[in-house]
């Protein structure tokens, strides 16, 4: 039977331009608004909170692809074209900031496959997520610039993190864009990828990422950004609380078990 067939329905109550499956421990979720090149609107930005908060505690991972020709064109730009005072405009991006950290910083890592435009906003989603994999039609755009507005989405910290804010002035200033390879080299994805190949490399690498104990996906996914961010000296102290609650997990000690009598896969050569 083909994968797709057996892929089930998650119970979540989402907006049209979202579609959610699951296919055992690894939810599909799906940027659906074609028609509009996955523009991200307001509900579709509610809707990827809803979306990670309430993630049931069987889903051990998430893959995000968007539908259509183009990953996501980011920014509704009909939602913004209207006057709207300061403090709504801040407000609104700070509700795009409480969306993708409920995806940087929820229960299950997400593994995004990227395609075609992965503009502004849509860049902006996809560096909230954890593992990024591009095919190559994928390009990268930040064209802030040219609309006269400005990055809102979390782009300025984690896009200047990823790729280094050097390539985000360049982009936002001149309307640069980065092809699949050159986003690549500089550290825009982990995978790159033929065309066609992006769902089923993130659906392998969600099915890894899956098979990790649950207390290691979460030191990943939680304590390594904060210790990444944090002086030395603080981050070695959490590295090894971590470290410690980590071991100290039953899951950890049957899998050590495993390895020391001969029943683990062993670390080799993968290419
Ligand atoms: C949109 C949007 C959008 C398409 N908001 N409606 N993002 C941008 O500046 C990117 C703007 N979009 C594009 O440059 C192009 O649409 C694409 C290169 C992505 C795709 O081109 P194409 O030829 O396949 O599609 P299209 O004909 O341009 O668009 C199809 C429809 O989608 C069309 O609507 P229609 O009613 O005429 O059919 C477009 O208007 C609509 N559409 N993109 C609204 N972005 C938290 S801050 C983040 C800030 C940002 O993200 S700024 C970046 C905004």
């Amino acid at each position: 039977m083909p994968a797709e067939t057996m892929e089930e329905p998650i119970d979540i109550e989402l907006p049209k331009s979202l579609k959610a499956t699951k296919l055992g421990a690894i939810a599909h979720l799906r940027l659906a608004r074609s028609e509009k090149r996955n523009a991200l609107d307001d509900g579709t930005v509610l809707g990827l909170e809803t979306f990670f908060t309430r993630l049931p505690g069987d889903i051990r991972a998430v893959v995000l692809t968007g539908e259509g020709a183009h990953f996501s064109a980011g920014l509704d730009l009909s939602e913004v074209a209207g006057a709207r005072d300061p403090l709504e405009a801040a407000l609104h991006s700070r509700m795009w900031h409480r969306a993708f950290e409920a995806i940087q910083f929820g229960r299950a890592p997400v593994i995004t496959a990227l395609h075609g435009a992965v503009v502004g906003g849509g860049l902006e989603l996809a560096a909230a997520t954890h593992i990024r994999v591009a095919e190559r039609s994928t390009y990268y755009g930040l064209p802030e610039g040219q609309r006269g507005i400005f990055l809102g989405g979390g782009g300025s910290v984690r896009i200047a993190r990823l790729i280094g804010v050097a390539r985000v002035m360049d982009m936002m200033l001149t309307g640069r864009t980065l092809s699949a390879e050159e986003g690549h080299a500089a550290g825009a994805t982990q995978y790159l990828v033929d065309d066609g190949k992006g769902l089923e490399t993130a659906m392998a690498l969600a099915a890894k990422a899956a098979s990790n104990t649950a207390t290691t996906n979460f030191a990943v996914l939680h304590a390594l950004p904060r210790i990444f961010e944090s002086d030395p000296a603080s981050g070695l102290l959490t590295e090894s609380l971590m470290a410690a609650i980590a071991e100290m997990s039953g899951e950890a000690k049957e899998r050590l078990k495993d390895f020391l009598e001969k029943r683990a896969a062993k670390v080799l050569r993968q290419s």
